[in-house]
């Protein structure tokens, strides 16, 4: 029996901000990037206030709403912050969102995790899984055997610690618990975690009792935690692959439930149903993971292979305003990759501009004193990709890769990020081979943090776009570019695809 962790930060962007700024965190506050939410604390939920809702509707709904838009790059590449005084937000037009900030902070409390338990993997920018299995038997002794937190249990379920497996999963609350206290006390943000068996429910329970509090799932209400959950809130079936799922029940099952449970699903479908959409192995995965079964394991993350900075603006034939978002660009890459040179000790060796499907490269200047210096190499690349004669333009990427490191491997100081253990090198060789695809142009790329920081840009993007049409709009995944493509009613059969079917779901 094992025991994970889920750790999340609450409301993550804000905590950041009330942090930052001294704002009382029972004041009303949301994140906003250009005119849309991006994030909103408590305070502001309990009066109505939604992400991706606009910045003026959120004022009509909570006047008291304090909006602090994240920090942007001008077009001389210096760093724009803003507060509650700010009276002005920045123009799109002129500007790029830098998420450097919250990277910043994220990197701090990943530390506090991995001071507690190094079998620890980043999930997103503010959560983490932690494998505290083998912790909960080895500090057993200092911990009172004692549930922290909300625990699931049947109506007359008893609480008794009366197993083995109850008693590591109290001992991992506890453990759980001074590791969301270490986070507070030191940096004053609040998290909220899940402690089960596996990574699929530790992570659909972490959001149960939200903000500020953690729930624990004993095996015993497993099976009825898989009833009661919808199948699209669980890990690896948001998106494409829940769907596929649900579609298999007849139209009125699905009119008729309000919650579509895996049990409900298992109902109704067989294995054998599967085996035919996904494969026998695959299937044997998805049953598996309807009963609350996952094996996946707990694996340290690499060191990101690349960072990507993009920007999607305005169609424009305009040469020099096309270099002035190049600028921008660079500044970013230079921020980013200075920051990324102090915590790995490393350098990158590639610059390369995709620029209307062309990609070219060149060496990255090293050593790099300022933005200017990779402006100038983006430029000259930017005529090697064609200059004025691939215009109009309304797209442009740059991207830092080829790292090597600065000084001796044996001699660095092992961050967290740097500790790979024989199992994760494998992991991290096998990683590299996978295809990973942007869930919304297909692009694709080679770390799931790459895609993640090419990600932003789309999200910024979909704001834009919700502006543009003051109306709320869901953005649709498409489908990854694959090299072999399948129609629609094909069987989804070898590894790969399924693959395919939950990268496009991932979340950030
Ligand atoms: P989440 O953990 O999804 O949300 P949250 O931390 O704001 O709130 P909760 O208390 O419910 O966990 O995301 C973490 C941060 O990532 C969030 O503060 C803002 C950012 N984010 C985006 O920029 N875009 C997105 O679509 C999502 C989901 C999050
Ligand atoms: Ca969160
Ligand atoms: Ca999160």
């Amino acid at each position: 029996m094992r025991v994970v962790g889920l750790i999340d930060l609450d409301c993550f962007y804000c905590q950041c901000e009330h942090v930052r700024l001294g704002i009382p965190s029972s004041t009303p506050l949301a994140v906003l990037q250009w005119n849309g939410l991006i994030a909103v604390n408590y305070a502001a939920r309990a009066a109505g206030v939604k992400r991706m809702a606009l910045a003026a509707d959120a004022k009509k709904l909570c006047p008291e709403l304090v909006l602090i838009h994240v920090d942007v790059i001008d077009h001389q590449g210096r760093t724009i912050q803003f507060n509650q005084h700010s009276k002005e937000f920045p123009d799109q037009a002129l500007s790029k969102v830098s998420l450097q900030r919250y990277r910043i902070e994220s990197m701090k409390i990943m530390s506090i995790f991995h001071e507690f338990c190094s079998i620890m993997e980043r999930a997103s920018v503010d959560e983490a899984f932690l494998d505290l299995s083998e912790l909960c038997f080895s500090t057993c002794s200092q911990y009172p055997c004692v549930f922290e937190g909300k625990v699931l249990q049947e109506e007359h379920g008893s609480l008794e610690i009366d197993t083995e497996a109850k008693k590591a999963l109290a001992i991992g609350s506890q453990i759980v618990a001074s590791i969301r206290k270490q986070v507070y006390d030191t940096l004053g943000y609040t998290c909220s975690a899940g402690i089960a068996q596996n990574k699929m429910i530790a992570k659909v329970i972490s959001s149960f009792n939200k903000p500020n509090g953690q729930t624990v799932c004993p095996p015993e209400y497993v099976s009825r935690l898989m009833s009661t959950v919808s199948l699209t809130s669980l890990r690896g079936f948001g998106g494409k692959m829940g769907t596929t799922i649900v579609n298999l029940l007849p139209a009125e099952v699905i009119g008729e439930n309000r919650v579509i449970s895996p049990a409900l699903i298992k109902t109704y479908s067989s294995l054998a149903d599967f085996e035919r959409i996904f494969g026998a192995k695959n299937a044997a995965y998805i049953w598996d993971c309807l009963s609350g079964i996952d094996d996946d394991q707990v694996l340290a993350r690499a060191r990101i292979k690349s960072i990507v900075a993009a920007k999607q603006f305005p169609l424009t034939k305009d040469i020099e305003s096309v270099l002035k978002w190049l600028m921008l660009l660079s500044s970013e890459i230079y921020e980013r990759v200075s920051f990324d040179s102090q915590e790995f000790s490393r350098e990158p060796k590639s610059l390369t501009i995709h620029v209307a499907s062309v990609s070219r490269v060149c060496t990255y200047p090293s050593p790099c004193k300022s933005a200017d210096e990779i402006f100038k190499q983006a430029q000259s690349l930017l005529d090697k990709a064609g200059g004025r004669s691939i215009l109009p333009l309304s797209y442009l990427s740059l991207t830092a890769s080829n790292f090597t490191d600065t000084v001796d491997a044996s001699k660095q100081i092992t961050s967290f990020f740097n500790l790979e253990t024989e199992t994760e090198k494998k992991a991290v060789e096998e990683n590299s081979n996978e295809e990973l695809h942007c869930r919304f142009c297909g692009e694709p790329f080679t770390s799931s943090s790459e895609r993640m920081a090419h990600e932003d840009f789309h999200f910024a993007q979909e704001l834009q776009d919700i502006e543009v049409s003051k109306a709320k709009v869901r953005m649709k995944p498409i489908t990854p570019k694959s090299k072999s493509k399948k129609k629609k009613s094909e069987s989804v059969s070898s590894s790969k695809s399924l693959k395919d079917f939950f990268q496009v779901q991932k979340t950030m």
